[in-house]
């Protein structure tokens, strides 16, 4: 297999499950890390249980790793301390730890929120400039600029990926816009790895949806081809066309996390 070793943080939560199975072909062992639940180790699997915001535990779930795939920490609005615990100070035990350990990648679940706060009639690309659309949103910014920073200074390789939302099947009208298939996710974690040399990367998690909001032309040397779409879920949704749709808030690509951020000051 071509990897060793890969760690993958988050391996509890919603796309952490994913990966665990999907990963397999790729790698002799896969480590898991999370705070919640794993179960128990099969077969080609290792259990490091930590939490990311502590460093001692993050340094040592290092260990022997080829290439990281950061899931782990906070994936909604949440009060500041725990943003910050999980997303600022975790990402950050976890780029140090990489860097020292001579790990050469990391792929960073990065998030549509660092750029929510774009209205929904603009198209954006990797340079448009960041937007966090709440404190959430803040902390993926502060994790993409930790990746840019460890790639220009030591070198450390990262593919950002701003992931839509990737579930089972789109939730709601704004879904239609940033709805990502499972099997696209892996496709794009696998070009994401694979990929011989991408510096550090900014990709948009998207599948082939009939609204574009987002422009990857600047990541094609990933050679990511999404092949689902939302469009066949359309007829579920509540939506002309026009923004805000019946089912969602405002007219911002962020959508409703652009309302939950006052509700916990
Ligand atoms: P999730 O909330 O289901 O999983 C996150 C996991 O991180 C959980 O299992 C949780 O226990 C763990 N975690 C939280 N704090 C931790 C800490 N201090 N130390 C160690 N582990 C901790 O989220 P999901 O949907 O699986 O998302 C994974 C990543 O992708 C997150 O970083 C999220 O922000 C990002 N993302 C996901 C999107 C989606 O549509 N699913 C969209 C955009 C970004
Ligand atoms: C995210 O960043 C969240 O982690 C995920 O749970 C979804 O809510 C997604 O954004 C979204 O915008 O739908």
């Amino acid at each position: 297999r071509p990897f060793k070793r890969l760690l993958l943080t988050g391996a509890a939560g919603n796309l952490g499950q994913v990966l665990r199975e999907r990963l397999k072909p790729w790698t002799d062992v896969v480590r898991l890390s999370d705070i919640g639940d794993l179960g128990a180790a099969a077969p080609g699997e290792e259990i490091a249980a930590c939490d990311l915001a502590d460093k001692a535990a993050v340094y040592e779930m290092l260990e022997g790793v080829d290439a990281v795939l950061h899931f782990g920490g906070r994936s909604l609005e949440a009060p500041f301390e725990q943003l910050m615990h999980a997303n600022i100070q975790g990402t950050y035990n976890l780029y140090e730890g990489v860097h020292k350990r001579g790990i050469r990648r990391v792929i960073y679940a990065s998030s549509s929120h660092a750029v929510g706060y774009y209205p929904t009639t603009e198209r954006i690309d990797a340079d448009s400039p960041l937007r966090p659309d709440g404190l959430y949103g803040l902390t993926k910014c502060f994790g993409e600029s930790l990746s840019r920073y460890y790639f220009d200074r030591f070198g450390v390789e990262t593919v950002c990926l701003r992931i839509g939302s990737c579930f089972p099947e789109p939730r709601n009208a704004r879904m239609l816009a940033t709805f990502l298939s499972y099997e696209d996710f892996v496709e794009l974690v696998r070009c994401a790895l694979f990929t011989p040399r991408v510096g550090r990367t900014i990709v948009y998690g998207v599948s082939a949806n009939r609204i574009d909001w987002w422009d990857n032309s600047k990541a094609g040397h990933l050679g990511f081809a999404a092949h689902d779409s939302a469009d066949e879920f359309a007829a579920r949704f509540p939506f002309n066309g026009a923004w805000p749709a019946a089912d969602d808030a405002g007219n911002f690509q962020g959508g409703p996390f652009i309302l939950a951020g006052p509700q916990y000051e």
